[in-house]
């Protein structure tokens, strides 16, 4: 029983001691699992940080829902429970609507406007409003230019699109598009297989990795590449944990994770095309080419909805419109 007790007491000091060593933890959120794009980036950000600070910090990536969906991750960020979160840019909606702006379809045409934009002076004042909502908004990395899947019938005009059920993020704009396209809408938070597989709805847009990683060439026949909306990543941090921060510290932490987010944009784009052959091979049947004129026509009345209203919003729609011509 001494023994014992002198063991406990020696194990106590050596967790005491052990503790007072310890890494700062940072808590950092995802939805998806590894292999996703978010994930990339969360953990080149992680070998980064805990590399460069010698140790001080200790980033835990909380991924695949376990502290919940995109929505809940930014609400844990503005409390901050959670420090750092590398979310899609569709779920920022409620939060900021000035985000709705990079989200706008068919706004970008190419990565070097998408570069140019989030990298510079625009991207920047985005990144800066996020603070009205209490985040510290670092960076952009990306989930990718969206496409269409369905179950139901191939898509290659926006007339086609008539009538399906399609999920979409937990975003107003979103909702619009689709319903400006003449789906049926349905928001719906990350994951959404088991939703597919049962038919509860006919089908879902996201970028190419997705159907990869996820495997929607299982449940899924048809894709048309619409490329409608370019789908960003906000790498954000919890604006009350940022002031708690010393300089030195916020400037490593914001280069990790630019770094992280350049490291991930060249990733996922270099893995495009090998991507969409994988998928073929797997059966899906591939419009490559549909009328995206059609799609465009249909969508056109969005900038002038009471979404794009909030003077601030439509200021810097017209801008990246301006930007992007
Ligand atoms: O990254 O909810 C979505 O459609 C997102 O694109 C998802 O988190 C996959």
């Amino acid at each position: 029983m001494k023994k014992f007790a002198a063991l406990a007491i020696a194990l106590a000091m050596l967790v005491t001691t052990g503790s007072a060593l310890a890494a700062v933890k940072i808590k950092l959120g995802v939805v998806t699992k590894p292999g996703s794009a978010q994930n990339i980036v969360a953990e080149k950000f992680k070998e980064l940080l805990e590399q460069r600070s010698g140790g001080k910090y200790e980033v835990q990536i909380f991924h695949s829902k376990s502290i919940g969906n995109e929505t809940e991750i930014l609400q844990q960020i503005q409390m901050n429970t959670v420090q750092l979160g590398i979310i899609t840019g569709g779920p920022f909606d409620t939060f900021d609507p000035i985000v709705r702006v990079i989200n706008y379809p068919f706004i970008f045409k190419d990565y070097a406007q998408v570069d140019r934009v989030l990298d510079g002076p625009l991207g920047k004042a985005i990144l800066k409003d996020l603070e009205t909502a209490g985040f510290k908004g670092l960076c952009f990395s990306e989930n990718g230019f969206r496409n269409l899947t369905n179950n139901k019938r191939p898509v290659k005009t926006a007339a086609d699109v008539k009538g399906l059920k399609i999920r979409v993020m937990a975003s107003a704009l979103h909702k619009a598009i689709w319903q400006a396209l003449g789906a049926n809408p349905t928001p719906m938070p990350w994951p959404i297989y088991t939703e597919l597989e049962q038919g509860v709805i006919d089908g879902q847009e996201n970028p190419l990795w997705v159907m990869k990683v996820y495997k929607f060439y299982e449940i899924q026949k048809y894709m048309t590449l619409t490329r409608h909306v370019y789908s960003p990543h906000i790498d954000v941090a919890s604006l009350t944990w940022w002031k708690t921060l010393d300089p030195k510290d916020q400037d490593m932490i914001q280069k990790a994770m630019y770094e992280a987010a350049v490291y991930q944009r060249k990733d996922n784009r270099d893995k495009n095309a090998a991507r969409l052959a994988f998928l073929k091979e797997k059966g899906m049947i591939v419009e490559e080419h549909p009328d995206i004129a059609s799609f465009r026509a249909k969508v056109a009345g969005l900038k002038d909805m009471d979404l794009f209203k909030v003077p601030k919003v439509q200021n810097l729609l017209l801008q990246v419109m301006e930007a992007t011509k």
